[in-house]
């Protein structure tokens, strides 16, 4: 891979749910040596530092958690995101999922800033496409893929200035989706591959077929990594667990993958929280992973395939 020049912002965002740790996360990839490790594969690394959130005059919402705090996260990110990605390549240290209300929609409005439309790629058990008017537990982590394609149910937020048709959306590992994603989902041409698809075709098809759209498209790629993509048991520091999820190598080759495609443009490592880590081996983890995304492999081509 071609050395890049990457921008960590820290967005140690805790406001997206009840269960309270994600601050921590920043400075848990930062202990785990991230800036180091990407400079050992001969990239350059500014760390920004934590972004705060913005304050703001919103009145708490009786049903939706930690409403003003989320929405001060999501103009605050939105710059913050906007500033880094004129600089070089963006990598969001989370904070929870939440995050990617400011994350996403400051990449899709500087992709058409450059002219190119922004693809996703959300590696999530979880889909996090209710809205505000849908969501039964009222964690604001829960909803960003609805804000940042253009759902309505938004009022309290920003308006969306580029909203990323859904189309150039892809989901990868879900296995917890609620009725009403589930519904909304239905109405969309998201690729969606849940872990049945996986079980049955391999991990490979679908980031095949969706990074053959992005190139095609002359597209910009963010890839928004939920640490409950992984299976809990090797990734235990996340609140949300969900029981079957990626293994340790179905990660390493989506970020293999992601690697050789050149794709990416942009990156979230959300939903850590160090607080229930096991002697960091989470963290650990997602900065291993992020190595394999920016370059570490074994040999710098594939060997043979082995009949
Ligand atoms: B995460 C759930 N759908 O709305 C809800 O971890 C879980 O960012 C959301 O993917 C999980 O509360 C949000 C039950
Ligand atoms: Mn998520
Ligand atoms: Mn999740
Ligand atoms: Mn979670």
């Amino acid at each position: 891979m071609t050395p890049k020049s990457f921008f960590l912002v820290g967005a140690p965002v805790d406001s997206g749910k009840d269960r309270k740790g994600c601050i921590m996360g920043p400075d848990a990839y930062r202990t785990a040596r991230l800036a180091e490790t990407l400079v050992d594969l001969g990239h350059t690394v500014t760390d920004l530092g934590n972004v705060t959130a913005d304050r703001n005059d919103l009145p708490d919402h009786d049903h939706l958690i930690a409403l003003p705090q989320t929405v001060g996260w999501t103009t605050a990110l939105h710059r913050a995101g906007r500033d880094a990605a004129k600089r070089g390549m963006p990598l969001f240290l989370g904070g929870d999922h939440a995050l990617a209300l400011g994350t996403v929609p400051a990449m899709a409005d500087h992709a058409a800033d450059e002219g190119r439309p922004l693809f996703v790629l959300w590696l999530d058990a979880h889909s996090d496409f209710h809205t505000p008017l849908t969501t039964t537990s009222g964690n604001l982590h829960g909803t960003p893929a609805a804000y940042f394609t253009g759902q309505s149910g938004f009022d309290a937020f920003p308006p969306i200035q580029t909203p990323v048709p859904t189309e150039q959306v892809c989901m990868i590992g879900l296995r917890s989706v609620d009725p009403a994603e589930h519904a909304a989902l239905a109405k969309t041409d998201m690729l969606l591959a849940d872990m049945r698809a996986i079980d049955e075709g391999g991990i490979r098809a679908p980031l095949v077929e969706f990074l053959d759209k992005v190139r095609a498209a002359n597209g910009m790629l963010h890839v928004s990594l939920d640490v409950d993509f992984l299976d809990p048991d090797i990734a235990p520091a996340v609140g949300t667990t969900v029981p079957g999820g990626a293994t340790l190598r179905e990660a390493h080759l989506v970020m293999e993958m992601l690697c050789d495609s050149d794709l990416v443009t942009s990156l979230d490592l959300v939903e850590l929280n160090p607080f229930l880590d096991d002697r960091g081996r989470t963290a650990s983890l997602m900065v291993d992973l992020t190595a394999s995304l920016m370059g570490r492999r074994v040999f710098d081509r594939p060997t043979r395939p082995f009949a």
